[in-house]
């Protein structure tokens, strides 16, 4: 099986790791969109364009039998419209994972950690109202500008990424918020961060192992063995921190940078 997956940089990495755990007999082709990033500041008609210069890419230079959008901004902006240009291909979002918390929370207080894009956007907008009509949870939405920038920049232990979460966390803290919801593919690299910030122990949810298990379950239905070798290839529009991708792919053949054209 040859797979697809991009994010606006290295984010959506925390989503191949967990492809990493649970893949076999596959070559993962990983795009960093450097250039663009970050695409939370990005207008829907940007994303979609850049997500579908990607995607054509794959499919010209890789043949990829399964697309993942490891990126929950691009997924509200471009997954219809991909699924409506390219029938035939395995295609999986990303999206903020409010379900899982539901199932979590103790104190039935839930954080979101977003991009300001995801918090605006209609696919967010549309998986709260159907919970929000049936559920009696307090959900505190925060949106974290300028966050994905700090950990691009390799900025993740410094102090102004340490008081711009604190700034986010505090309503949280203070309002017995048990489980976050990480809803953008780069914050788990801040997840010590915010646990650390929050004081306890947290159910915080990210999505890689869920969008690893759909693959999974669709490549099956689709007569892919899950078997055999797995190669991960990264590759970046721009530029890319090499020890920031070290520390989040055990193995992989590093080749920096693609053009799309
Ligand atoms: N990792 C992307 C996401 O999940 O939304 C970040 C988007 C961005 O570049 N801001």
């Amino acid at each position: 099986m040859r797979v697809g997956v991009f994010d606006s940089g290295l984010g959506g990495l925390t989503v191949v790791q967990a492809l990493a755990r649970a893949v076999r007999g596959a070559d993962i082709f990983y795009i960093a969109d450097t250039k663009h990033a970050p695409y939370g500041e990005k207008t829907p008609k940007q994303i979609l364009q850049y997500s579908l210069d990607i995607t054509a890419y794959f499919i010209k230079k890789h043949q990829i039998d399964a697309l993942i959008i490891a990126c929950n901004t691009a997924t509200s902006a471009a997954i219809k419209t991909l699924r409506e240009t390219y029938p035939e291909l395995i295609i999986i979002g990303t999206e903020p994972g409010i379900k899982p918390a539901l199932e979590q929370t103790r104190t039935g207080n839930i954080g979101v950690l977003a991009t300001p894009a995801t918090l605006l956007g209609e696919k967010y907008q549309d998986l709260v109202n159907v919970l929000s009509a049936k559920e009696t949870v307090i959900l505190y939405e925060q949106a974290c500008p300028g966050l994905v920038e700090q950990i691009e920049n390799g900025e993740i232990e410094s102090k102004k990424t340490h008081e711009m979460l604190e700034g986010w966390l505090h309503s949280m803290r203070e309002n017995s918020v048990d489980t976050i919801v990480l809803g953008c593919t780069h914050y788990p690299l801040v997840a010590h961060k915010i646990e650390e910030i929050m004081q306890r122990k947290m159910n915080l949810i990210h999505t890689g192992d869920a969008i690893a298990k759909r693959l999974l379950d669709l490549a099956k239905e689709r007569g892919h063995r899950n078997e055999g070798a797995l190669h991960v290839y990264v590759y970046a529009t721009g530029q890319i921190r090499k020890e920031s991708v070290d520390i989040l792919i055990e193995s992989y053949e590093y080749i920096s940078p693609v053009s799309l054209q």
